[in-house]
């Protein structure tokens, strides 16, 4: 993907559940510096400002929060994100994780329209396998997996173009997944590694695994990072800080392994919360992990075996 155009696309959504300030998140970013840090690793870079969601004529629901609202934005990214796909590699900056509601599907649909199948990556402390009827908080950022692999419950929202089967989605990070998850992910063949299996196997290799199906299904790869998938300590800027997240060095050696994969078609960077970060660190981190993943290296290297 060295030399794609790259494509920002804001998206101040805080839908997604209750705790608000992912708002702001898109600003985070560009406060950050992520559009000089992916121009300067040589990539041409076009921000397109910030999305909105589409109108939507749908009463409140009792249940889940801010229903309507999240419709109309999956609306809206599922087209911007097909539309962007076309021409380069959409770079979602968000907002929380019910934007790939919209995200995945629009690229589900893209990689429809060029015959490849589309891999997702999910890089999150949670599964967000939830479905409308089994979500206890009814904060739908807590459903989009379940949404975008065709699960049922979703009839408010648009028809998938392009499910995304759960064969196809390999979710590394996991620390925090409610009994209702468990059991549909028990009975679905999505990749799970969950914190104790990347300690005691290391992060690389459920990730080469991922990716080794990925190339053998000459698909493309979606990759979904929540800011939770990293330690709170090094972290802070997230509603749902779960203990025991990935290190800094795990996070930058899956942004550099998928970087030399060349598999990656489209990045969601979420949950961020600035209004709970500690003077930036958090956008920080995250521009610094998304310009790993588009190139940089970003420890000095120097290894010979001994
Ligand atoms: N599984 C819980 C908690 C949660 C999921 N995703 C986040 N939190 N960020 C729920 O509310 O569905
Ligand atoms: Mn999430
Ligand atoms: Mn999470």
């Amino acid at each position: 993907m060295d030399r794609k155009h790259l494509i920002l696309v804001g998206v101040p959504m805080d839908a997604g559940k209750r705790r608000q300030g992912c708002r702001m998140g898109p600003d985070a970013y560009r406060v950050a510096g992520l559009a000089k840090a992916l121009a300067d690793l040589g990539h041409s870079v076009t921000d397109m400002g910030n999305v909105q969601p589409d109108p939507v004529d749908l009463p409140e629901h009792d249940h889940l929060f801010a229903l309507p609202e999240c419709v109309g934005w999956t609306r809206a990214l599922a087209r911007t994100a097909r539309d962007a796909a076309a021409t380069g590699v959409p770079i979602f900056m968000g907002g929380d994780h019910a934007l790939s509601m919209g995200t995945v599907s629009g690229m589900a649909a893209h990689a429809q329209q060029i015959g490849r199948p589309l891999f997702v990556l999910w890089l999150d402390a949670h599964s967000d396998f939830h479905t409308p009827n089994s979500t206890g908080s009814g904060n739908l950022h807590g459903t989009p997996v379940a949404y975008f692999t065709g699960q049922p419950g979703f009839d408010a929202f648009p028809a998938l173009a392009a499910p995304v089967s759960t064969d196809r989605v390999g979710m590394i990070g996991l620390r925090s997944v409610d009994p209702a998850e468990r059991a549909a992910l028990e009975k679905d063949r999505a990749m799970l590694a969950d914190m104790r299996s990347i300690d005691e196997h290391g992060i690389k290799a459920p990730l080469m695994a991922f990716l080794d199906r990925v190339r053998a299904a000459n698909g493309i790869l979606h990759v979904s990072l929540d800011v939770d998938f990293l330690d709170p300590a090094i972290a802070p800027a997230v509603g749902t800080t779960v203990p025991g997240g990935a290190t800094e060095r795990e996070a930058h050696l899956v942004m550099e392994l998928l970087h030399e994969s060349g598999l990656v078609c489209s990045l969601d960077l979420v949950e961020l919360n600035p209004f709970l970060d500690e003077r930036g660190r958090t956008a920080k981190l995250m521009v610094d992990l998304a310009a790993s993943l588009l190139g940089r290296r970003i420890f000095d290297r120097i290894t010979r075996s001994f």
